[in-house]
């Protein structure tokens, strides 16, 4: 493949995810991307979830039997000469850490927003992971179906709340029953909506321009919005697509989800004006070499990507385990030899797929942007970084300091290796992590989460995929700390019974406690003690 071709493929990759408060909409959100772009032809309702028809993107049995969302997904679809892929995210706090990993993966992130609510916790916090990455958002005010807040003082919210210059490309007409389009700020054409068979179907839709709208919609709604436009271009942030793509501006799009209204822009913009694949930097990682800073651009020949994702059975029927690569530089090809940045092992990609929720179908190439299931025999790590030629490294995708700790208790003691078997692939897909007690090497180790439905999930998928009946015992501790820094603070803290030592999954040690308190004693105490609260790397 020429250098020519590579470029262009690579620029009509537009990867990005779904982040919201739980509830906002997200998955229905996809779902109505989807049927935009022709993917799928007929939306099952989220709310119908109990019944057959599921959201594509909510596919384990919990998340049906629920209606939430638990993992990330991953969907891959075209649209108007782009390649798109979108990730799904969970909205449920406990499950923040999947979000995290999954915003390691994207180049951009569409923040949606509940207008009968305003800017909500969730929101918050995710936009900051968003911010610390740079990564362009776009918004999307959802729920316009139903009554909400006014729409300018949305905004301002929106704007002062998360400390950021928001420009509204399009602006409701209407809102709860009487919503019936939107109208584009630049040209001030309208666009109004009708039909649409609650959502399972596109819109009718019909482009007139504003004074006709006038005529057709009443004076009063028509007027109150010609003041609200005026007034934003007044004193309205000036759209810039280059503010966009720095992370500095936001663009805001209105519609409902659920009736399908006002999905349309937002797709169209996605396409044509997300971010592309950004470049990223690592280390190169050949043994017995000096490792060296790298910046590895998207059109570079060689093949580079990274594993954001593991998880194991997918699909029930086989026990497999698939790991989510985003491709970062290069062409991919099926079957190819690449080295595992990590360790320099050497790995055959054989059976890559790209995903439509739990439909998968083998790739023969992806480029930049693309993200690919691939078949991992045991190999592979989450932050695990793949090359074509000699191992690098990029770097890595941090774990947070679990909130939440517990042990497995085994009701049939002659389950323990099925036990140990789950727990140790669960926790390389990152439901829980695990922490080792000295004393007993492998077994019974520690569970650590940030939110307790992690635990949840442990035991239910143990019993699911694992036939292993086991229940939980909370631990008191609440806080964990990397332990770093001198080799005599270490000393000193193991020295101490009153603190707990465990190791982690790559044996380093890691401080269990109640409560901050001990924490601070052992700084003040112990010399040149250094306490992470996210993995170092
Ligand atoms: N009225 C109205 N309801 C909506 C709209 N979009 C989604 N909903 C409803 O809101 C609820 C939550 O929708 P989901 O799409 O599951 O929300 P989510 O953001 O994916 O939720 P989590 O993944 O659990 O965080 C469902 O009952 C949807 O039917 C909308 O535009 N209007
Ligand atoms: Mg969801």
């Amino acid at each position: 493949m020429s250098q020519l071709d590579l470029t262009t493929e690579a620029a009509r990759r537009r990867t990005f995810a779904i982040i919201s408060h739980p509830d906002a909409g997200k998955t229905t959100l996809t779902e109505k991307l989807l049927l935009y772009a022709r993917a799928i032809h007929l939306a099952g309702s989220v709310r119908a979830r109990k019944a057959s028809r599921h959201a594509v993107s909510d596919w384990m049995k919990m998340e049906q039997e629920r209606g939430i969302s638990i993992t990330s997904s991953v969907l891959q679809f075209a649209y108007r000469g782009s390649a798109l892929n979108l990730l799904d995210t969970p909205g449920h706090a406990d499950f923040s850490e999947d979000t995290y990993r999954t915003l390691a993966a994207v180049d951009s992130a569409v923040m949606l927003i509940d207008h009968t609510k305003g800017v909500e916790s969730r929101t918050r916090k995710l936009f900051e992971v968003c911010r610390m990455r740079m990564l362009p958002v776009v918004t999307f005010m959802n729920k316009l179906d139903r009554p909400g807040l006014d729409p300018l003082e949305l905004i301002d919210e929106v704007s002062s709340t998360l400390n950021l210059k928001v420009v509204p490309l399009n602006w409701p007409v209407g809102m709860g029953r009487d919503f019936k389009g939107v109208v584009d700020v630049k040209t001030r054409v309208v666009t109004l909506f009708a039909g649409g068979k609650h959502g399972q179907e596109m819109v009718e839709t019909r482009r007139i321009p504003f004074e006709e709208a006038r005529e057709e919609i009443g004076g009063v709604l028509m007027e109150e919005i010609e003041e609200q436009l005026d007034l934003l271009q007044m004193a309205g942030d000036e759209w810039s697509i280059e503010g966009f793509l720095r992370g500095e501006i936001s663009p805001i799009y209105w519609g409902s989800a659920m009736t399908n209204f006002g999905v349309e822009p937002l797709l169209t913009f996605l396409a044509e004006n997300a971010a592309q694949p950004a470049p990223r930097t690592g280390m190169t990682a050949q043994p017995k070499k000096t490792p060296e800073a790298i910046i590895v651009e998207p059109g570079d020949e060689n093949f580079t990507g990274f594993i954001f994702k593991i998880q194991a059975n997918m699909n029930p029927r086989h026990r497999d385990r698939v790991a989510f690569m985003r491709v970062v530089s290069g062409r991919f090809t099926r079957g190819m030899d690449v080295r595992i940045g990590r360790n320099a092992e050497k790995l055959r990609l054989a059976k890559p797929h790209t995903f439509m929720a739990q439909e998968r179908s083998i790739v023969e190439e992806a480029f930049p942007g693309d993200i690919v299931g691939l078949y991992d025999p045991g190999k592979l790590r989450i932050g695990d970084t793949l090359s074509g030629s000699s191992p690098i490294k990029f770097d890595g995708i941090p774990r947070f300091a679990p909130e939440h700790f517990a042990r497995m208790v085994l009701k049939d003691p002659l389950k323990r290796k099925a036990l140990d078997a789950g727990l140790t692939q669960l926790s390389h897909e990152g439901v829980v992590q695990l922490f080792y007690r000295p004393e007993l090497g492998r077994q019974d180790p520690y569970l650590g989460a940030v939110g307790v439905l992690q635990f949840e999930v442990l035991r239910e998928r143990l019993r699911n995929e694992y036939n292993v009946k086991a229940d939980l015992e909370m631990q008191p501790f609440r806080v964990a700390r990397w332990v770093g820094g001198s080799e005599s603070a270490l000393a000193w803290l193991k020295k101490r019974r009153d603190y707990t030592l465990v190791e982690d999954r790559h044996e380093r040690p890691v401080l269990l406690a109640p409560s901050e308190w001990p924490l601070s004693y052992a700084m003040r105490n112990a010399e040149g003690l250094e306490l992470y609260d996210v993995e170092p790397l």
